[in-house]
């Protein structure tokens, strides 16, 4: 009972981020592919999954297409109407509605003037009065939407709705943009959410910076808690001879606080290097 997701380059790619959270954050079992925007091989890799045109896209197991984010959480409701993607009360199953198809069909100019960038905050960005009228948007429906449910989620636990805004809460991160200190928490509650910190440990270092998405404006630290450091290193002995993801055997390593950790491939080892704690089986390794 295995989908099968194809997602493009999680820094960069806001869409791909809703397609991807749905699965992780609800535990349906997916294996994820990942293409690269802007580059030769995304129209071969969407191939498999014609006619899609954009990622994210995903095959359910019994070989249904799911061409677009919203087609996706939607089949996932559906087939799994116990894991809570939607809310069982009508009343915020309605305002959950409400948010994510306002979502997908609106806030293009925030989107526009603001593309999602995980590996950087921008310094010095000037919202246009567009931008500033998506912005109030946004306060008035998560306000209201907070205030209905009592948080912490727009309605009250985690959701799609959430899902939906978790690209938009980024932003409003990465460029510094003003909104009101309710939405503000709504946000920060976004960039310490599990799933959000183990996708963006991975969209670290799944490929080199993409050119598209230099705004020409200084950088900023990224807005969360620093990553405990760590290192790759070239050789072990490490203290685990299994890799914590996979229990394959171990050929890439880690030191951190002094102590040498292995994974079974390089992507492992960097996807930790860069959040350590965005990783629970590395932490029991660590701490236990
Ligand atoms: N409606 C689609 C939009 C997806 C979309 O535009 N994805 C972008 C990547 S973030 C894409 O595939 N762009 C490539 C292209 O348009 O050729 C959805 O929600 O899934």
């Amino acid at each position: 009972m295995t989908y099968t997701l194809l997602i493009a380059d999680r820094a960069y790619s806001s869409w791909s981020l809703r397609g991807w959270l749905p699965f992780a954050a609800f535990d349906i079992p997916v294996k994820t592919q990942v293409t690269r925007l802007y580059d030769d091989r995304f129209q071969q890799d969407l191939a498999g999954f014609a006619p899609a045109r954009t990622v994210p896209v995903a095959r359910a197991p019994e070989g249904l297409l799911l061409s677009d984010s919203l087609a996706i959480a939607w089949h996932l409701a559906e087939a799994f109407p116990d894991k809570g993607l939607l809310p069982a009360d009508p009343a915020l199953r309605t305002q959950a509605m409400n948010l994510i198809t306002e979502m997908h069909a609106g806030f293009g100019h925030l989107r526009a003037a603001c593309p999602m960038n995980l590996r950087t905050a921008w310094a010095g960005f000037e919202s246009s009065d567009e931008v500033q009228a998506d912005l109030a948007r946004l306060d008035r429906i998560w306000g209201e939407a907070l205030a209905a449910s009592g948080g912490p989620w727009l309605c009250r636990t985690y959701s799609l709705a959430d899902v939906f805004y978790a690209p938009v809460a980024t932003r409003i991160a990465t460029y510094g943009l003003t909104v009101t200190e309710t939405c503000r928490t709504y946000v920060e509650a976004h960039l310490h959410e599990p799933n959000f910190r183990r996708w963006r440990a991975m969209g670290l270092v799944d490929g080199p910076d993409q050119s598209f998405y230099e705004m020409g404006l200084d950088r900023a630290p990224f807005p969360a808690p620093p990553a405990l450091p760590a290192h790759a290193v070239d050789a072990g002995p490490s203290e685990n001879a299994a890799c914590p993801y996979s229990g394959g055997p171990v050929t890439d390593f880690l030191e951190i606080e002094g102590r040498v950790f292995g994974f079974c491939n390089p992507f492992c080892r960097d996807k930790t290097v860069a959040d350590p704690e965005a990783w629970p089986e590395f932490m029991a390794l660590l701490r236990g």
